[in-house]
């Protein structure tokens, strides 16, 4: 019956509060449905997983509010990028912001002061399945990761848009504007040779591939179709680098337009979203699997 958690915490003054929410939503929170009358302005900020916990007896030394996180020290490195800027505080971890420490549960633990009122502690497990469901989920934050963009100009009034989308996405998970490279080739039939070359160079995290076929105007439009998307996951498959698949086949031009942020969602969006979870999924196999090795030597 429980469907969630909310914990209402109180800001003291309006820039703080613009502050504080450009903060949350830069570390990953979605933002849920805020609101604002004469009185004041509420914005709520979105954890996928949620508990409460009650204590009897000893209180852990931590802060009431609690966030956990992958990536432990990219968010530190967050927070004290905001801190110095919002303040000049945080310098050498000391006053408002802790370094980040070992507790005793096996997991690692820093604490922020982040206004006098709003104490919040981050913290990341130690193991990799920590949490449920048991499994090695990807993140979707493309911090410190690099892509290649291939884009088809044949139909370029839908790729542009699926650009658009998966170039909003890209940025929005956090790649740096320097660290996503785009390709611009003729048609769809390009898309493999050039996504391969890219791939290749083992300089990219993955490879997002753009275009759009028209049944009604592509001639051999099948077997164009067949190969194009063969060519992609033999790329895939033979360099190891995952390519995400954003090439459109439609019926028609209104069919495209929608499936490129009209009414069906921008499948550019789409496709840059799973390339960011597999390259997450494959960071996270890799760790695992050296890990294990390790551990067998
Ligand atoms: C030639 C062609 C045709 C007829 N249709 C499409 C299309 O719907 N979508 C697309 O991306 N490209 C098309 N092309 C161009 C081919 O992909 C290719 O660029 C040319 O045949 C040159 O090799």
């Amino acid at each position: 019956m429980i469907k969630g958690m909310t914990l209402v915490s109180s800001v003291s003054a309006g820039d703080v509060f613009d502050q504080l929410s450009s903060l949350l939503t830069a570390l990953g929170f979605e933002t849920g449905r805020g609101w604002s009358d004469d009185g004041g302005r509420g914005a709520a900020f979105l954890a996928p997983i949620g508990n409460l916990e009650l204590v009897t007896g000893r209180m852990p030394a931590v802060p009431s509010l609690l966030v956990e996180v992958t990536q432990l020290d990219q968010v530190h490195d967050t927070v004290r990028e905001w801190m110095l800027a919002r303040t000049g505080a945080g310098q050498g971890d000391g006053g408002e912001l802790t370094a980040p420490v070992a507790t005793h549960w096996n997991s690692r633990l820093f604490t922020v002061q982040m206004t006098p009122e709003l104490r919040l502690g981050f913290w990341e497990s130690e193991n990799a399945l920590h949490g449920r469901p048991v499994a090695i989920e990807g993140d979707l934050s493309a911090h410190g990761m690099r892509f290649a963009v291939v884009v088809a100009r044949w139909n370029a009034v839908i790729t542009d848009r699926l650009l658009q989308g998966t170039l909003d996405a890209l940025r929005r998970s956090g790649a740096a504007k320097d660290a996503i490279e785009i390709v611009r080739v003729p048609g769809a039939w390009e898309i493999p040779s050039a996504a391969r070359t890219l791939a290749e160079t083992k300089r990219f995290d993955a490879i997002v591939t753009l275009g759009v076929l028209l049944r009604g105007e592509t001639a051999h439009y099948e077997a164009i179709y067949t190969e194009v998307a063969r060519g992609i996951g033999q790329s895939q498959q033979e360099t190891g680098v995952p390519h995400a698949f954003g090439v459109l086949t439609c019926e028609t031009l209104e069919q495209a337009l929608d499936r490129a942020g009209l009414k069906a969602g921008n499948k550019g969006f789409e496709a840059a979203v799973a390339a960011i979870e597999i390259a997450s999924i494959q960071r996270k196999l890799r760790q695992a699997s050296s890990g294990s090795e390790a551990e067998g030597s």
